[in-house]
This record gives structure tokens, sequence and C-alpha cells, in this order.
């Protein structure tokens, strides 16, 4: 096997470890700025499979990142569900809060072709992608995909969320079962088309108490895993439950998945122990010291290269690039995590 990404999520520790980054695509890059300005919505730009495409391959063709990463948003499956979704300029997603007697219209049977301009850029990506690299397909985890669809966009609390898990513990799993069918669905539908490792997204999984969090995050993840792993049984799998490094631990074990995305905050020393020895690590470079570049990029990375040296380890940060991360402090990490920048360093 010659991508080192994967050889990585089969549990194999490789040095220099394969790097990509969360939103290495997006408004840091003036061609990415320049592609966006031709699409009015967002929801459009991400439907048009030749726009989605070359978003995906802007950073590769820049970089040479190990792994690209689809184009796309987690919401787009609220949205393929029959949820309207606007994504408001400067305000973020927006969409109309989900009511309890709501959840039995949720349409499964329109998904398929909703999301069928996303096979397509799978497809177009994978002509264009170099051999060597991943593609990444994703959705968002049923926790984090239930909070934008109650909240009806991001939150401050999530208390509309957390109350109705309370409240409703029943209503609650009822509308997780049928975000975790959608996952498994459109996860399908990109694996088919091309997507060579898949990541959930469960962003404010770190909201839950502990028996939430097995309820509502691990038993989801671990239906999606089976599920998949039965049609695709090599399937490299990888999961982000952000805010929650505490319970990498039973996360990682109790899901089955090849890999475990690590926050800024989680210390990998401790987590690469909690995991055991076969969970491949992602992450985890504070994005503000990207930001920030010099000394205290130079630093950071030496850190979590050193804390994960002998564990399977691809080198990503702990949350998305910030937009105004300066191009050239990417390249320096790259250079940082390669070691082609050790003398330029030193
Ligand atoms: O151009 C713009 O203004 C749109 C900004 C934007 C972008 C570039 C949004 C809106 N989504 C994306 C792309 C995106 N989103 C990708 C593309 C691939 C890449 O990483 O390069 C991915 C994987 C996502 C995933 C995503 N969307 C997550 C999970 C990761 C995370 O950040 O925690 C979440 C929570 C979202 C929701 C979302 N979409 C967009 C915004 C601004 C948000 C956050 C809203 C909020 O909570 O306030």
């Amino acid at each position: 096997m010659d991508k080192k990404l994967l050889r990585v999520l089969a549990g194999e520790s490789v040095s220099p470890p394969p790097v990509w980054l969360m939103r290495q695509a997006g408004r840091y890059l003036p061609e990415y700025r320049q592609l966006r300005s031709r699409h009015a919505s967002f929801l459009d730009f991400c439907l048009s499979p030749r726009a989605a495409a070359e978003a995906t391959l802007q950073p590769i063709r820049r970089f040479g990142f190990d792994a690209a990463i689809l184009f796309s948003d987690i919401l787009l499956l609220l949205w393929a569900l029959g949820r309207d979704l606007d994504f408001v300029e400067g305000e973020g997603p927006k969409l109309a809060p989900l009511q309890a007697e709501e959840i039995s219209r949720l349409d499964l049977s329109a998904l398929p072709s909703r999301l069928a301009p996303v096979g397509e850029t799978i497809r177009l990506i994978r002509e264009a992608l170099p051999g060597a690299v991943t593609l990444i397909g994703f959705a968002g985890a049923p926790f984090t995909l239930a909070a934008y669809a109650i909240e009806g966009g991001g939150s401050a609390d999530h208390l509309r969320t957390r109350l109705w898990a309370h409240h409703d513990p029943q209503g609650f799993s009822r509308l997780i079962e049928i975000l975790t069918e959608a996952v498994i669905q459109s996860l399908t539908l990109q694996v088919q088309a091309g997507a060579e490792a898949v990541m959930l997204f469960d962003s404010w999984a770190g909201l839950l108490p502990p028996r939430g969090f097995a309820r509502y995050v691990i038993t989801p993840a671990r239906r999606i895993v089976s599920a998949l792993r039965a049609r695709f049984p090599h399937l490299p799998l990888i999961g982000f439950p952000r805010l929650a490094s505490a319970q990498l631990g039973p996360y990682a074990q109790e899901t089955g998945l090849d890999g475990v995305g690590l926050d800024t905050a989680a210390d990998p020393a401790l987590v690469r122990h909690a995991v055991g020895a076969k969970t491949a690590l992602q992450g985890n470079l504070d994005p503000a010291a990207l930001l920030a570049g010099g000394a205290a990029l130079a630093a950071e990375t030496e850190n979590i290269l050193t804390a994960l040296s002998g564990h399977p380890h691809i080198f990503n940060l702990g949350h998305g690039v910030l937009p105004a991360t300066p191009p050239e402090h990417v390249a320096a990490l790259l250079a940082l995590v390669r070691g082609t920048s050790r003398q330029a360093a030193s």
C-alpha cells in the first residue's frame, strides 16, 4: 500500500507522519475566495460538483498534503432530509429549529437523489488526485447534527438540545436513530463514489454527561462502524468527538473505529495510553499556533511529534484552520512535520 494515511489507519506507525488539516480548503486561501465568489450561495457551491472538486484540490496542489477531504458541509445532510438550510454571510448556518412533532417527517427517501451531486464531486476528485493522496469523505455524527437541527444553527449553550435529551429521551433517541441511518446512507454513497476513508465529526460531543455520551455518541458511532464494515470490510473510519478527551478510551474501544481525532485540549501522551496501541490518533496542533507561526509553531509541532512518536499518528490540527492564517505558515508546518526545515528552524 503506497498511501501513508491508509497505512497509519491500519495501525502502522509511519515517520514522518502523514499530514492534512481540518478546513484545509477555505477562506485563508486566495484561490478559494476567488472560486467561492462565483457562487452566491454556499449550499449551491457545495452542490456544484466542479466547484466543490476544485475547492478540494486547491490545498493539495498548493501544499501537497497526504489527504484531501471532500469539500462539503455536515449540514447538507439535514437539507437532504428536508430541512430548510441557509448559510448567511458573516453569521453562519440557519435552519428552522426542529420541533418534536416534526421528527416523523424527516424524509430518508429523498437523501440519495439530493446528495447525488456529492457523489459526482467525489468521482471528479478521484480522477484528478495524485496516487499517494487519500480522499476522505465525512459526515456530522448524529448528536452534532441533532444539535444543529434543534438549535437552528450554532449556539452558545445548546440548551434546547440538552434539555430535550433530558425531558424526552425516547423522542431524542428516535431522532438520533433517524440521523444514524441518514449518516450510514450518506457515507455509503460517498464510499461507492470513491471516498477511501471516512470521518465522523462530533463537534459537540463534549456537551454530554457520561451516560448521555454513551447513549448518543458511542452507541450511534458503533452502529455506523458496523453498518459500513458490513458493506465495505476494509474501509477505515475516524471519529472526532470534540471536547471529550476524557472519554476517548471507551470511545475508541467500544466503537471499533480505526482512528480518533484529538481536539486542541487533548493531551496526546495521555490519550495514546487510553486508546491502546492499534488506534491511530489524529491531531492536534492548536490552530492559534498555526496562525502565530514562528517559534510557537515550531515548538508546539515538535511537542506533538514527540508525544506520539512510535504510535500510529496522522498529523492535523485540534480544530479547523482559522481564516486569518497566512498560507506560508501552512507551508512552514508541512516542512516542520516532514523534517525538511530542521536546519532552517535551528
Ligand atoms: O465560505 C463560507 O463562508 C462558508 C464557511 C464554511 C466552510 C468552508 C462552512 C459553513 N462549512 C465549510 C466547509 C466544511 N465544513 C468542511 C470542508 C472540508 C474541509 O475541512 O476543508 C467540513 C469538513 C466542514 C464540517 C463542519 N461544518 C463541522 C464539523 C467540524 C467543526 O468545525 O467542528 C461543523 C460544526 C460545520 C457547521 C458549519 N458549517 C459552516 C459553519 C460556519 C459552521 C459552524 C457553525 C457554528 O457552529 O457556529
